[in-house]
């Protein structure tokens, strides 16, 4: 819906003059997509209200962490009485061993754990980590994932395999990328050939297990195998991002459910963000303790953080675990998330507009093609001005989705059927504008 006087432009206006391109983190700014980013007032279950009172069915959740849906009695109150507390004071509190404890009841792959204030600093410090345990310098990441925005993973891929990568952002020297390796993602011929080339200098290995930075691509299950070999064997570190994933797909991230196609798979650092922090400025990385223990204050690895465990952010976290480690959540999420791909596609199809989509627990994604792509090169074959076209057919209709073509999609518990019902509907309306 546009309303004559659109109160979310003289907001955008406002905040252009004093915060870059208006927004506090760039995908927010719908530069990829057009248009006017909503200046949301409040959020309330599924839903989220905007500048004009307008109520959207919110399928970015702020990218990951709302998955209870807004405004969730139980962490409200925690947060309420963590807030009566005290909000920050510097020191060891018992809510950061009890976080610490929730974490690995389900994620036993993480022995010991640091908890930070975002996913960037999860990945920056994981990255050090790895390096410093190993005593090597160079890193494998792969086109299309994202893994935070430090310096040694703003990198595109290098012209060819023995290259390494080029900064993918001004001020990152090219020094700081010339250690960062970057493959195609579900390659393995490619990853064994690095190894093959650079095995005894890498130090790690870093990837997302459902790449959510390329909206929705799976890594499968001989290229995830391959990484845990090849690691193995060449004295790597594997690192899986379940930023996204984590207690977002299973209740022990996605490598739960790699571990159940690969017999005693398990990474030796992960990084946790989004979810396990219910929307408070909280993630973690963690692993093996023999290189958890590399870290200062007992080992050479420097990492700390004024904020790090935060008392508020802690209450937030926890609050959130206990309610996605019900018996049957991710179950119903799953079954629901589900529901809507498939209405989607069905939706699709009656229309005749190329659709595929796939989802796992609560974290979903969709494209305008006629095939699940395997990679980044098959996700650039996306029309994007036709993406842009849905996107905006949507929010019309009070669908509030990524407004970016690499973006995951999430659903919470608070999403109810006749919420999908209503989605699948508009996107319905949308997809007949969109004949080819
Ligand atoms: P943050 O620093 O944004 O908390 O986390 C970085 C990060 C690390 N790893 C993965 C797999 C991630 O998806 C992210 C951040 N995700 C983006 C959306 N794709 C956050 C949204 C934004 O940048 O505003």
């Amino acid at each position: 819906m546009t309303y004559p006087t659109d109160l979310n432009l003289p907001l955008f206006e406002r905040a252009r003059a004093l915060i870059p391109g208006g927004v506090n983190s760039p995908v927010r700014a719908f530069r990829a997509v057009g248009g006017t980013p909503r200046f949301i007032t409040r959020g309330q279950g599924a839903y989220l209200w905007d500048a004009n009172g307008e109520r959207f069915i919110d399928y970015i959740g702020s990218w990951g962490p709302m998955i209870l849906g807004h405004g969730h009695p139980a962490v409200l109150e925690a947060v309420h009485r963590a807030v009566d507390l005290g909000l920050s004071f510097g020191a060891p509190t018992e809510r950061e061993s009890e976080l610490a404890e929730a974490i690995m009841r389900h994620l036993p792959s993480i022995e010991e754990l640091r908890l930070v204030s975002s996913g960037t600093e999860a990945g920056m410090s994981a990255i050090r980590l790895a390096r410093g345990a190993t005593g090597r310098s160079k890193i494998v990441k792969f086109n299309g994932c994202y893994h935070g925005h430090a310096d040694a993973l703003l990198v595109k891929a290098g012209s060819g395999l023995a290259t390494f990568g080029h900064a993918t952002s001004a001020g990152v020297p090219e020094v700081v990328v010339q250690d960062t390796l970057v493959l195609e993602y579900n390659d393995v011929a490619q990853l064994e050939e690095a190894f093959a080339l650079h095995g005894k200098a890498i130090a790690c290995v870093i990837m997302e297990p459902i790449a959510g930075n390329m909206n929705f691509v799976r890594a499968s299950i001989p290229f995830m195998r391959a990484a845990r070999e090849l690691c193995t064997r060449h004295g790597a570190l594997l690192i899986i991002d379940e930023v996204m994933t984590g207690f977002r797909v299973a209740l022990g991230g996605a490598q739960s459910l790699y571990a159940q196609a690969i017999p005693g798979f398990t990474p030796d650092l992960t990084m946790l963000g989004k979810v396990v922090g219910g929307g408070m400025p909280l993630a973690a990385f963690g692993g093996r303790r023999d290189v958890m223990e590399q870290l200062a204050p007992l080992g050479p690895v420097y990492q700390a953080g004024t904020l790090s465990g935060n008392p508020v952010a802690t209450a937030c976290g926890l609050a959130t675990l206990r309610e996605v480690a019900r018996p049957g959540f991710h179950e119903a999420l799953g079954a629901r998330t589900r529901a809507l791909i498939a209405g989607l596609s069905q939706a699709a199809q009656a229309e005749g507009v190329a659709f595929c989509g796939d989802s796992e627990g609560g974290m979903m994604g969709y494209f305008l093609l006629p095939a699940l792509p395997r990679n980044y090169p098959e996700v650039l074959r996306s029309d994007g001005a036709r993406f842009n076209r849905f996107f905006h057919g949507l929010l019309d209709r009070g669908i509030y989705t990524a407004p970016a073509l690499y973006e995951a999609g999430f659903v919470s518990s608070a999403h109810s059927a006749a919420d999908i019902e209503e989605t699948v509907a508009a996107a319905r309306e949308v997809f007949k504008t969109l004949h080819n």
